[in-house]
């Protein structure tokens, strides 16, 4: 019997879970929720998570909630390229990474989106996300760095847990750049190539893997 998993379009803690999911091979059902319609907070959905947030896997009796664990669940089920590594010392520098990325990685990318992103950007919203560039050129400026030589966050021949927790962040931050609240604003990430060639690299890598396309967030094909 195949997982269940729960999700979300353009959440990026769903979208890790994917990747992952897509990468280790495991099957799995999609289920995926309407933020708009309020699925996550309905009976049914808190009846599997009662905290009403994405992504969540059910495996039979069992429920795991929060990204990073249930990629962990994940690695157990599938036989692709392990996602924490092969080896102790593999899992510390993967498990070193996803801690990185979620916390300073994360908040950085956040720092400048969510300004940018909101529904009715406030008249500030450039002069917010300018005031939080600097702390995430410094954390892009450390990814690039961490992929020089290797094609991986963690290293090792495929993509870990590590890859996958930063991707969505990646492509939130490209997605943020092209807003209209982000015009005029000299933010240095779109084109990415052009001051990060390496990560730039690393997300074309992530985008032509089998399956990435089934993860990608509905709602952003429609612009
Ligand atoms: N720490 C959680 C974060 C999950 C999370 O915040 N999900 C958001 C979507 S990006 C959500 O479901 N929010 C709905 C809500 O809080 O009402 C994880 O890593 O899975």
């Amino acid at each position: 019997m195949s997982v269940e998993i729960y999700w979300g379009s353009g959440s990026p803690y769903a979208w890790r879970v994917l990747l992952a999911a897509e990468a280790r091979g495991v099957p799995y059902e999609s289920r995926l929720l309407s933020f708009s319609a309020k699925e996550h907070r309905a009976p049914a959905f808190l009846a599997i998570n009662p905290r009403g947030k994405v992504p969540a896997l059910k495996d039979g009796d069992r429920i795991v909630t929060e990204s990073l664990a249930i990629m962990h669940h994940l690695d157990g089920l599938g036989s692709g390229p392990a996602l924490f590594g092969a080896t102790a010392e593999e899992r510390t520098r993967v498990l070193e990474w996803c801690s990185r990325i979620m916390s300073d990685l994360e908040a950085a990318v956040y720092g400048v989106c969510r300004p940018l992103m909101a529904a009715k950007p406030e008249a500030d919203a450039a002069a917010k996300a300018e005031a939080a560039l600097p702390a995430l050129h410094r954390e892009l400026g450390e990814l690039e760095a961490a992929l020089a030589g290797q094609d991986w966050l963690a290293g090792g021949p495929a993509p870990s847990a590590a890859d996958f927790a930063a991707l969505p962040f990646i492509k939130y931050l490209e997605r943020a750049a092209g807003k209209e609240a982000a015009r005029g604003l000299d933010h240095g990430v779109e084109p990415l190539a052009a001051r990060y060639p390496r990560l730039a690299a690393w997300v074309a890598r992530i985008e032509a893997m089998p399956g990435y396309e089934r993860t990608y967030p509905p709602h952003w094909r429609a612009g």
